[in-house]
């Protein structure tokens, strides 16, 4: 039927276009941006082997979700690209014990109001009812495979996306529309070379293949992820370090030539996330109630890991220091409310190994009520003797 009227049903649906978008995320603050077409990821296969063997440890949400992993289109049906976004949290800040990704605001946050604001301008500039959906780490979605096709990057050794001219110190984002964009090319080059720094250099060896990361024994994953107790063979290696770590992207040659300063103030570090000493925040966090957890890392990824989690890596940390100074710090720890904790502080105290230590082990353990915790204070007693 024909009214006069244009008929809109069949007008072809206009959105914004590709190099539009990108300018729009630009100007949004984001450092890299590209497009890539939703579809089953390359690395599909490589993911179901890393699940196969046991490399997520306790991440069981990784399995959970496997299924929409294996296929971008799953996780929303009738989307079909992806704005694909990286925002640079300042590589040139200095390494220290809580990685530089926790130390200001949590990014899936602050990109996730970005991100909702670029889908908020290209709904509005599309010609009819268009849909988006952001992601940060807030979905089943393989991000570093959705941002090498989006042209962002390549996979390094350490498994972290690098970019030639950002290094890898930023976080991935996307924008997945229901708009068909014009896409980037894949970065398809393999800029690592014959280079193995990040592989030697793992403290604890985490890596058993280049770009195959045993996730149970990375020490971002004992200190953020896993729930219970760290073990015993990894606590050394631990070294100065309470949350996450950096370490295989410090020495990457990319970030020593790439990295850029912190440009976005809501990564700024806070409070005792700006502090270098390790044994000064692992002190703090020992003797920290609940309402000063929260008054001192509500608002940030550290937020990950509850408050007995980071009481007991703050043990660990200053297991490894073994420094007589501390003593008091982990002696009051010994009573903490968490038998998790007090079974990190005796192995903590034991590592000081001086008689004072000695005296605190034997006082704790005439009152211990916790079986668990009384077997790590003989263990402990038993190194303060060797
Ligand atoms: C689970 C997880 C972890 C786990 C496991 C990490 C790992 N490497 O597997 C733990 C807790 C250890 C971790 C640590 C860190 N993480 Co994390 N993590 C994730 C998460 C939620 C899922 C990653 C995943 O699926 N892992 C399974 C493996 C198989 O997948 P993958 O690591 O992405 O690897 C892909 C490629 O490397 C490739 N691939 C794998 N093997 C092979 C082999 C060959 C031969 C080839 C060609 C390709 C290939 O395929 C894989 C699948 O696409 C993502 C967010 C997301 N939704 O994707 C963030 C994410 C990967 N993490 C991120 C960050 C910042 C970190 C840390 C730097 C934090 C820190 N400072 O402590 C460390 C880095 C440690 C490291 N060396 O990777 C960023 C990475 C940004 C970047 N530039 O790459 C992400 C993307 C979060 C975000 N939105 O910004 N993380
Ligand atoms: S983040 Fe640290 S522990 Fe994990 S693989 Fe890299 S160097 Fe090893
Ligand atoms: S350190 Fe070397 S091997 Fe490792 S990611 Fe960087 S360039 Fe690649």
């Amino acid at each position: 039927m024909n009214n006069g009227l244009p008929d809109v049903s069949l007008a072809p649906r206009s959105a914004p276009s590709a190099a539009q978008a990108k300018a729009q995320a630009f100007g949004l603050g984001f450092d890299l941006a590209g497009v890539a077409a939703l579809g089953a990821p390359e690395t599909a296969p490589a993911f179901d082997a890393w699940l196969a063997n046991g490399y997520a440890g306790e991440m069981h949400y990784l399995e959970r979700g496997a299924d929409l992993r294996r296929d971008a289109r799953r996780p929303e049906p009738g989307m079909r690209s992806a704005i694909v976004v990286a925002m640079n949290y300042g590589g040139t800040q200095p390494s220290g014990p809580i990685a530089r990704y926790a130390r200001g605001d949590d990014y899936h946050d602050v990109m996730r109001e970005k991100l909702d604001e670029l889908g908020r301008w290209f709904v509005a500039a599309s010609s009819s009812a268009a849909r988006t959906r952001s992601y940060v780490d807030t979905g089943p979605v393989l991000e570093r495979d959705l941002a090498r096709r989006a042209g962002l990057g390549w996979f390094g050794k350490n498994t972290n996306l690098i970019n030639p001219s950002l290094g890898s110190f930023f976080f991935i984002g996307a924008l997945f529309t229901d708009a068909d964009l014009e896409t980037d090319a894949p970065f398809e080059a393999d800029r690592c070379g014959s280079c193995t720094r990040c592989l030697d250099v793992c403290p604890t060896q985490a890596f058993t293949a280049p770009r195959t990361l045993d996730a149970t024994r990375c020490i971002s994953y004992l200190t953020i992820e896993l729930k219970g107790e760290i073990p015993a063979e990894f606590r050394t290696a631990i070294g100065e370090l309470l949350y996450g770590c950096d370490i295989c992207q410090d020495v990457c040659p990319w970030n020593r030539k790439f990295s850029r300063e912190l440009s976005e103030p809501a990564f700024e570090a806070r409070g005792l996330r700006r502090l270098a000493d390790g044994r000064e925040i692992a002190r703090a966090v020992l003797a920290m109630s609940r309402e000063g957890y929260k008054a001192e890392f509500g608002g940030s990824a550290v937020t990950r890991a509850p408050l007995p989690r980071l009481k007991r890596n703050a043990a660990v940390l200053l297991g490894c220091a073994a420094a007589s100074d501390d003593l008091p710090a982990l002696i009051a720890a010994l009573a903490d409310a968490e038998p998790l904790v007090r079974r990190h502080v005796a192995w903590a105290v034991g590592r000081v190994r001086s008689d004072a230590a000695r005296q605190a082990l034997l006082d704790r353990l005439i009152v211990e009520p916790d079986a668990s915790v009384v077997e790590a204070l003989r263990a402990a007693l038993a190194a303060c003797a060797g």
